[in-house]
């Protein structure tokens, strides 16, 4: 798709600042080329599956061309903490940023760092941090969520809306950039879309190309959540209760789009029309008229949800294609290490559920593709342990610089180059923090090792541990097992050594700062929010 006149005279003016000298040595540091979806779940990735769910043809190309890491994890799964440690190299506890609020930039990040290490650096797309993208010489961003279609973006200069689907807009963006950057330096560029995410509004040819398949259901649909927490039970984002009738893309009364209001424009009561989480839906097949309700509800609601989910992600597929031709086209592609990845997992399905925020693998667990042509095995695969937390550490390695000591991530770039450090890590810790918040979710912490997990949620003092290798689905809790006893005792001390380890003094643990990523981003930062008095860690019995 071709960038609109507009979105082309909007990027002349925003990146404004070609070299006269054109014809300059190809930088000796690589191209880093981040692109990150939101929400995007592994298991809608082919080379991850084999095809189960969907193609993605274009992003497995990366996979062929690379390495394909099997175990990456975030440290919280929600979008903005997630964004704030990739940015960082911290957690949540000491970036300042653990749930929807707004990320003090005057912190140092590795955009800043690869800023003043010689980079050209961008930014492009989501970015959901409340405050001005810093240490970036070019960005352009949406405000908040960002919306799919005629986006407004935010940029140095203004607000400005631009014609066209959310997906090929910010491809378009992250090509003008590539296009117009300085060539006498290596350039860095985060490309983030928006979709995946909620509501899933895919483009017309996709939406059109899903909407009559069946998907295959997730084998754990039906999960009936014995044994586990009642953290399961009173979440609200089940596939069965928790999709509005906006997700759902269910078509309102003609009575209540009337005057001023639209399907974009919607007035408060057909907004609250779409708010509904419907009980009974009643369609239509081969011209007969039926009232769904019960497990045939459950069924119908899953495969509407999968169908434009997956439709947004083969819009995003489509783009990596048109970015692979354009890189291909300018040469880009010999020197530019590209990533591919999502800012958390999400639930396709898995367990009843849709959204992210719990520790179960499918929202923990994060695709992660790199091609870095030259010095990766093409087809490659890697089972370590790997985190978003490394990901600052691993650009700034690629880039030949040194990371700061408190970051607290470690650099990736060795299994890049086909080495596998003896001491890589064995375990790590994991914090979600939004509760009360979206979606009920409880509050918890936890550890995941190679084999095992244990979950801590904190405010209930419930727990689950799970094996991972007898049970990957976690449909076993097995905290109250007495065969269990040795086992989660080691866990819960590994649990406690980690949380030193990461320096996390419970600063978030009794009280969360205020949202601040939902509107325009503001040109002041709140002062870091003060810690809780000092207390020691929760303890684990
Ligand atoms: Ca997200």
């Amino acid at each position: 798709m071709k960038t609109t006149v507009l979105s082309v005279l909007l990027f002349v003016s925003w990146v404004g600042r070609v070299p006269a000298a054109a014809a300059t040595p190809q930088p000796v540091r690589p191209n880093i080329l981040f692109i990150m979806s939101d929400d995007h779940a592994y298991h809608a990735i082919s080379a991850y599956t084999g095809g189960r769910l969907n193609q993605t043809p274009n992003i497995d190309r990366l996979a062929h061309e690379g390495i394909r890491f099997d175990r990456c994890f975030v440290v919280n799964s929600i979008c903005t903490p997630s964004r704030a440690t990739i940015l960082t190299g911290k957690y949540s506890h000491l970036n300042g940023t653990p749930v929807f609020n707004r990320f003090d930039g005057t912190q140092p990040t590795v955009a800043k760092m690869l800023q003043a290490g010689g980079y050209h650096t961008g930014m492009v797309g989501k970015w959901h941090l409340g405050s001005d993208p810093t240490g970036f010489d070019d960005w352009i961003i949406l405000p908040g969520q960002g919306i799919y279609n005629n986006p407004a973006f935010l940029t140095p200069a203004g607000r400005t809306v631009i014609k066209g689907y959310v997906t090929d807009i910010i491809t378009d963006l992250g090509i003008e950039f590539m296009n117009k950057r300085p060539k006498d330096k290596p350039f860095f560029l985060m490309l983030h879309h928006k979709a995946p995410h909620r509501e899933w509004t895919p483009d017309p040819k996709n939406r059109a190309k899903f909407a009559s398949l069946t998907i295959p259901e997730a084998p754990t649909l039906w999960d009936d959540y014995a044994s586990r927490a009642d953290a399961l039970r009173e979440c609200e984002q089940t596939i069965a209760r928790d999709l509005t009738r906006r997700d759902l893309k269910l078509t309102p009364p003609a009575a209540l789009i009337t005057g001023t209001s639209t399907l974009l424009r919607p007035s408060p009561a057909l907004q609250q029309w779409f708010a509904v989480t419907p009980t009974e839906v009643e369609i239509e097949a081969g011209g007969v008229k039926k009232t769904l309700t019960g497990p045939d509800l459950v069924r119908w609601k899953y495969q509407r949800y999968m169908q434009d989910y997956l439709a947004c992600v083969q819009g995003i597929d489509d783009n990596i294609g048109r970015l692979y031709d354009y890189m291909d086209r300018t040469g880009l592609l010999t020197n530019t290490v590209i990533f591919y990845c999502a800012d958390n997992g999400f639930f396709l399905g898995d367990h009843g559920l849709f959204d992210k925020r719990f520790m179960y693998e499918e929202s923990l667990r994060i695709p992660l593709l790199v091609r870095w042509p030259g010095v990766t095995r093409p087809g490659s695969t890697n089972d370590a342990l790997a985190l978003n937390l490394d990901f600052a550490q691993t650009f700034l390695d690629i880039a030949g610089l040194t990371p700061p000591p408190d970051m607290q991530g470690r650099s990736l770039a060795p299994f890049l180059r086909g080495e596998r450090p003896a001491d890589w890590r064995t375990s790590f810790y994991y914090r979600y923090y939004h509760d009360p918040g979206d979606h009920n979710t409880r509050a918890h912490y936890g550890v995941r090792t190679e084999t095992h997990k244990l979950i801590s949620y904190w405010k209930t003092n419930q727990w689950e541990m799970f094996d991972l290798g007898k049970d990957p689905a976690e449909l076993h809790n097995l905290y109250s097992d007495p065969a269990q006893a040795g086992m989660v005792a080691t866990l819960k001390a590994e649990l406690l050594r980690l949380k030193k380890d990461v320096r996390d003094e419970d600063q978030f643990a009794t009280a969360q700062p205020p949202p601040g990523v939902d509107g325009q981003p503001v040109k002041s930062f709140p002062a870091q929010p003060k810690a809780p008095p000092a207390r020691s860690p929760k303890r684990v019995k």
